[in-house]
C-alpha cells in the first residue's frame, strides 16, 4: 500500500532544502529583501504543486534531480502569487500558512518588491538547472509553458477576471475559465513540465494533460468548500472571506452538497487518466486523492 503522507513529507523537505539553496540569505543591502523572500518561501505550505512535478517526472521514469530545479521555480512562483493576492490592494489578508502576511512583516513595498523577486528569480533557477545545458531545448519549452501559465495568458489573467468579477454573479462556464487560469495554470505546468522534463512521450503528456486539469479544477472547487467550511485556525489562513468579498465560488453556484459530489468526480477523472500508467504514477494516483479529502 503506497503510503502517501510519508510520501508528501520526504518530498517537501526535499524540496524545502533546494528552496533554501535557491535563495540564500546574503549580508549586506540585500539582507532585508532575501529575509523577505525567505520569510514567505520557507514557512511551510503544502508544497503540492513542486510535489506534482517531481510525481510526474517519476511517473514518466524520469530522474528527480532533472526536474528539481523547475519545482523550485514553481514554488517560487506560487509564493509570489500568495504575497501579492494577501496585499492591501487585493484581498487585503493578514494571515497566510499560519503566520502573518509578508507586508504585515516587512512593509508593503518590500512585500510587493520580494514578491517580485521571487517571479523574477525562479526563471533564473530554472535557466541555470544542469539539465539546462544537457537539454536546453527541453528546459526553454518548459520556461516559455511556465511563463504562459504564471503570466497575462494564465495565472494573473485569473486574478484580473477574479478581481472585476467581484460583485457580480458568473456562471459555471466562467468560474471554471476564471479558475482554469488562475489555480489550474500552475497545476498544469507543474504536471506537464514535470513530465517533459522527465522525457515524457507525447501520449502520455496527453494523460497528464487530463490528469491536471482536472486535478486542478477538483483543488480549487475544494477550496471554495474549505473557506466555507473550515475554520481559521484549521486553515493558517482567514476563511468565510469568499461571501464576504461577494466573490463566485462552486458552492455559491451549486450549493455545498453538489459541489462536494462535482470535486469527486473531477477527482475520479484526473485517477481515470491514469489508467495507463504502471505503479510508478502511485503517488499521482494518491495525489488525486489527497486533494479532494483535503482539511488544509
Ligand atoms: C497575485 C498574480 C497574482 C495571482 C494570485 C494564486 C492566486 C492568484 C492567489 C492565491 C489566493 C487563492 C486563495 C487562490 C486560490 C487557491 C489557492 C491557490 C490557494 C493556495 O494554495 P495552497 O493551498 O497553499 O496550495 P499552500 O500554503 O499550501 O502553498
Amino acid at each position: 500500500m503506497f503510503e502517501l503522507v510519508r510520501y508528501l513529507k520526504e518530498r517537501a523537505s526535499l524540496v524545502e532544502r533546494s528552496l533554501a539553496a535557491a535563495v540564500p540569505q546574503s549580508e549586506g543591502p540585500s539582507a532585508r529583501l532575501d529575509e523577505a523572500m525567505r520569510y514567505s518561501l520557507l514557512d511551510g505550505g503544502k508544497r503540492l504543486r513542486p510535489i506534482l512535478a517531481l510525481a510526474s517526472c517519476e511517473a514518466v521514469g524520469g530522474a528527480l534531480d532533472d526536474a528539481l530545479a523547475f519545482a523550485c521555480a514553481l514554488e517560487m512562483i506560487h509564493t509570489y502569487s500568495l504575497i501579492h493576492d494577501d496585499l492591501p490592494c487585493m484581498d487585503d489578508d493578514d494571515l497566510r500558512r499560519g503566520r502573518p502576511t509578508n507586508h504585515k512583516v516587512y512593509g508593503e513595498a518590500l512585500a510587493t518588491l520580494a514578491g517580485d523577486a521571487l517571479l523574477t528569480d525562479a526563471f533564473g533557477v530554472l535557466a541555470r538547472s544542469p539539465l539546462a545545458r544537457r537539454a536546453p531545448a527541453l528546459v526553454a519549452e518548459t520556461v516559455a509553458e511556465l511563463s504562459e501559465a504564471a503570466g497575462s495568458r494564465g495565472m494573473v489573467a485569473g486574478q484580473v477576471i477574479d478581481l472585476l468579477g467581484e460583485g457580480r454573479a458568473m456562471e459555471l462556464g466562467e468560474l471554471e475559465y476564471l479558475h482554469g487560469r488562475k489555480t489550474g495554470a500552475l497545476f498544469l505546468a507543474a504536471v506537464r513540465g514535470g513530465a517533459r522534463l522527465g522525457g515524457a512521450s507525447a501520449a502520455q503528456m496527453e494523460s497528464l494533460t487530463v490528469y491536471a486539469k482536472a486535478l486542478g479544477l477538483c483543488f480549487q472547487v475544494v477550496d471554495d468548500l474549505l473557506d466555507v467550511e473550515a475554520s481559521t485556525e484549521q486553515m493558517g489562513k482567514r476563511t468565510g472571506k469568499d461571501q464576504a468579498h461577494g466573490k463566485n465560488t462552486y458552492p455559491g453556484l451549486l450549493g455545498l452538497k453538489r459541489s462536494r459530489e462535482f470535486a469527486n468526480e473531477l477527482s475520479a477523472r484526473a485517477a481515470g487518466a491514469l489508467s495507463g500508467f504502471d505503479e510508478r504514477a502511485e503517488p499521482l494516483r494518491a495525489l488525486a486523492g489527497f486533494v479532494v479529502e483535503r482539511k488544509l
